[in-house]
């Protein structure tokens, strides 16, 4: 990273964890803190290509898809995403948020599909090795509270949204692995809370993690 002059940010978590929400105080923030032109982005995703992947991996009608397509999926993806957008932004000096990035496919192709997270990491060091999120904001929501949320804004149910608890289980397990081998990456912000208090965490995160940059920058 050390290359690259913007700062990172990506958000994790399940499914209704409040990431989408949460971005709008992400933006407020930033801009509180007065940093220029922030780009927003999302996984899979984000490139005209990423978002045709992105298609074929929530659509319902890919049941039958193994878990290592899927994974070789979310990571095709994601190089392009990194090659088109990311990278670029970055060495242009702007700040990246990213909704999910490669946590995500330890969570869910690692932990979920259980492919272990070996073998995402394998994935990882091919795709991207060397370079990681400076700061990762996991929204930890219990699996049943956060899919009776994304149930509750009565869109339709995507092919991951399908899937038993014990899935959303597993991959809540995996984030967990991943915040704890990298505490100083990951800032935990507990989801369960209504709305207003996870925002104004998410809120207080980013400022601090601004002011740090500032100071960093300064030195
Ligand atoms: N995926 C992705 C992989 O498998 N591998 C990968 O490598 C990557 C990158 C992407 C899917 O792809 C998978 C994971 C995902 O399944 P997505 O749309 O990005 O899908 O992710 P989702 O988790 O499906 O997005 P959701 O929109 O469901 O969840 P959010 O964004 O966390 O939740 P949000 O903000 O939309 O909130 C959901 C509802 O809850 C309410 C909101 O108002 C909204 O109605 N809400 C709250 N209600 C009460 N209290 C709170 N604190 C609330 N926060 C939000």
């Amino acid at each position: 990273m050390k290359d690259l002059l913007g700062c990172f940010i990506t958000v994790e978590g399940l499914e209704g964890a409040g990431k989408t929400t949460c971005l709008e105080t992400i933006a407020e923030a930033l801009a509180e803190a007065a940093v220029p032109e922030p780009l927003f982005t999302r996984e899979p995703g984000g490139t005209p290509f990423g978002e045709a992947l992105r298609g074929v991996l929530l659509d319902p009608a890919h049941t039958g898809l193994c878990p290592e397509a899927e994974a070789l999926t979310v990571f095709a993806a994601r190089a392009q995403h990194l090659h088109e957008v990311i990278r670029p932004a970055l060495a242009a000096g702007r700040w990246v948020v990213s909704d999910r990035f490669t946590d995500a496919s330890f969570a869910y192709q690692g932990g979920g599909r259980g492919l272990g997270a070996e073998r995402v990491a394998a994935l990882e060091a091919w795709v991207h090795p060397g370079f990681a999120p400076d700061c990762t904001l996991l929204l930890d929501v219990d699996p049943k509270l956060g899919r009776e949320r994304a149930a509750g804004r009565g869109e339709g149910i995507d092919r991951f949204e399908q899937e038993q608890l014990t899935f959303f289980q597993a991959a809540r397990a995996a984030y967990h692995r991943r915040a704890e081998a990298e505490p100083g990456r990951f800032r935990i912000v507990d989801a369960n809370r209504p709305e207003g208090e996870v925002r104004e965490a998410v809120r207080a995160a980013i400022t601090r993690l601004a002011e740090e940059h500032n100071r960093s920058e300064r030195y």
